[in-house]
Parts: structure tokens; C-alpha cells; sequence
């Protein structure tokens, strides 16, 4: 089979054929199902610069609402190439390169608070990467030799997690926030930056967050040393922690 020459400076969707743009969009509408709903969602695609569009998919929410799905093509390309998204930077060692770096770099162990905060009861994430079990083939924090790790659980208010933090001598604060509607995860990360530089501790401690839609970016901008966003397991976050922390406390002796 011959090999298509993609050009990485119009990367455009592909459907049946290369860059014939063809997309699938889902969304639901305050009309009941029928013809003119149908139409209503197909005029909708259009607007939203979709051409030819076509409902493949219509479902009866059951209170004046309908679910479509509409097939469309997209005119526009992306240029791939000038594409650059701010990760966290570190080469990610296993569990057991992490074990042996503290063991040879840090000669201490390593305190590890983490909460999923404010309102937000979502517990598996946090779980995920700090529970002995961890996720997906992957142990958690506290099955580290040379981490002590202290999971909160979820709902915790900002200022217990300091309290904790404060408490324990914690190296590094993990938050997990996984509600976003509204946005509601910004100040409630925000205000947890400024309790911590309140209490006069922000050069002590590593600040991270997670959740399936937090970026690096977006953590840096709100004050934090590192964000993680969705598919990251235990050992992306302590390769992160140990390895900065080595970093910050050689500069310190020197
Ligand atoms: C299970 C679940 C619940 C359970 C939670 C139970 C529990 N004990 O956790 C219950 C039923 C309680 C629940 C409630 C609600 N939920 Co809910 N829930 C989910 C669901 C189905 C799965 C979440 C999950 O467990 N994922 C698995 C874990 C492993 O993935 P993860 O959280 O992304 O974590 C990974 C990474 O993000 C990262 N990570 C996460 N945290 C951290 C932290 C650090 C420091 C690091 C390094 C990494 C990291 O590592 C993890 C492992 O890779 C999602 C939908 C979905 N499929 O994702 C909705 C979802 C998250 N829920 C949602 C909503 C809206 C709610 C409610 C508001 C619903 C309501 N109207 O009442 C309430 C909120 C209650 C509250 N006060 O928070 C929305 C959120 C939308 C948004 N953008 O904000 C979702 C996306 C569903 C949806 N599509 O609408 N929910």
C-alpha cells in the first residue's frame, strides 16, 4: 500500500479519504425531536462553517430536548508544525528508579501530602495516583520506598491541606481538582497559593496539580510548579517531585 505524504503544515480531519475534513459533532438542543429539529441542528452546522452537513444520529432526550450527532466537512487546516504545548519537563523514571534516586540523591524520605479540594468529591484521581493500589497497572505514592504519602480524600477546604502540610514538613502538596464547570477550579486553586504564601511557605513546598483538564500551562499561570493532566500515573508526578527537589536542595547547600 502506498504511503500517503502527509503535509504536517495543513493537517486537516480525515474521514473516508486524506484531507476530505470530515468531522463528527454531537450536541443537544431545547426542541423536541422531529423535522424541524433535524433542520435545526443541520442549519446549526452550517453556521458553525461545517458544508454538508448531515444528521446521521437523532435522540429523544425525553423532555423537550434532542441529541444529535451530524457528519460535516471542515474547511480549515492547522499548520502541526508550530504547535508547541508547555509540558512538565523531566525524564519520568519507574517506581524503582524513583526508590533509588531518593535513596542516592535526597538520603531522606520524602513527605507527599495530597486532597482533592474545595467542593469537589471526585476521590478515584487523587486515589490513582497516591493509594498503595494505584491505577492501571501502576502502584501509588505510598507503595514508594522513600515516600511517606498522605491522602486528605476529597472536599478538603484549603486551609486543612496547609494545616497538613504545614504539620507533616511536606516536601510537595498535590491537588486534584476535577469538577471544572464554570471555571470553579480556578479560585479554588488560586486561593490555595495564597494561603500557602500567606503562611510564609511557598519556597518550601512543591505545589502540584491534576485532573483530567489541567494543563502544565494552565498550573504554571495560576502560581503552581507543575501541572498533570489525564492518563498521568504515580511515577510521572514523583519523577517531577524527586527530581526537583535534588535540584533545589543541591543549589541550596552550595
Ligand atoms: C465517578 C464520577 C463521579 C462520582 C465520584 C466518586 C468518587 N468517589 O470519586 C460521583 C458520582 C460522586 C460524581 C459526582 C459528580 N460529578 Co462526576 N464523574 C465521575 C466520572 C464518571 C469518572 C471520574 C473518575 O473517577 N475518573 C477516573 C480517574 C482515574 O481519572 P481522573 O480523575 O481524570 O484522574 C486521572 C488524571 O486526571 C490525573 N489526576 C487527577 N487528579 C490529580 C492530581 C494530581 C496531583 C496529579 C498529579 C494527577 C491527577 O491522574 C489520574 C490518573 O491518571 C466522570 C466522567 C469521566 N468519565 O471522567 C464524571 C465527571 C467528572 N463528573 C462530573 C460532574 C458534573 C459531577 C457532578 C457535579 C454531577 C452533579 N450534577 O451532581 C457531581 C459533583 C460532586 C462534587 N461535589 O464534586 C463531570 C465534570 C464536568 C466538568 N468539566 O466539570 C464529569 C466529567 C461527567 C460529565 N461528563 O459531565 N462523579
Amino acid at each position: 500500500m502506498a504511503v500517503e505524504k502527509i503535509d504536517l503544515t495543513k493537517v486537516k480531519p480525515y474521514g473516508d479519504t486524506m484531507n476530505d475534513g470530515i468531522v463528527q459533532l454531537s450536541f443537544t438542543l431545547p426542541v423536541p425531536p422531529g423535522a424541524e429539529a433535524e433542520e435545526a441542528a443541520r442549519r446549526l452546522a452550517l453556521k458553525m462553517g461545517l458544508e454538508e452537513p448531515s444528521v446521521v444520529h437523532a435522540e429523544d432526550l425525553g423532555v423537550g430536548y434532542t441529541m444529535f450527532i451530524v457528519y460535516g466537512k471542515c474547511l480549515h487546516t492547522i499548520d502541526y508544525t508550530k504547535i508547541q504545548v508547555p509540558k512538565v519537563d523531566v525524564d519520568v523514571m519507574d517506581k524503582y528508579e524513583v526508590e533509588n534516586f531518593i535513596k542516592e540523591n535526597i538520603g531522606r524520605d520524602v513527605v507527599i501530602v495530597g486532597a482533592c479540594t474545595g467542593t469537589d468529591a471526585h476521590t478515584v484521581g487523587i486515589d490513582a495516583i497516591m493509594n498503595m493500589k494505584g491505577y492501571n497497572g501502576h502502584y501509588g505514592l505510598e507503595r514508594y520506598k522513600g515516600i511517606k504519602a498522605y491522602n486528605l480524600g476529597s472536599q478538603v477546604p484549603n486551609e486543612e491541606l496547609v494545616v497538613k502540610a504545614i504539620e507533616l514538613e511536606a516536601d510537595a502538596i498535590l491537588v486534584s481538582q476535577v469538577v471544572t464547570q464554570k471555571d470553579v477550579h480556578i479560585p479554588n486553586l488560586s486561593q490555595l497559593v495564597e494561603l500557602i504564601e500567606a503562611e510564609g511557605i511557598r519556597d518550601k513546598v512543591l505545589l502540584v496539580c491534576g485532573g483530567p483538564r489541567i494543563s502544565h500551562e494552565l498550573a504554571k499561570e495560576l502560581g503552581y510548579d507543575a501541572g498533570f493532566g489525564k492518563e498521568t500515573y504515580a511515577e510521572n508526578v514523583a519523577s517531577f517531585i524527586v527530581t526537583e527537589l535534588a535540584h533545589r536542595e543541591a543549589k541550596h547547600r552550595k
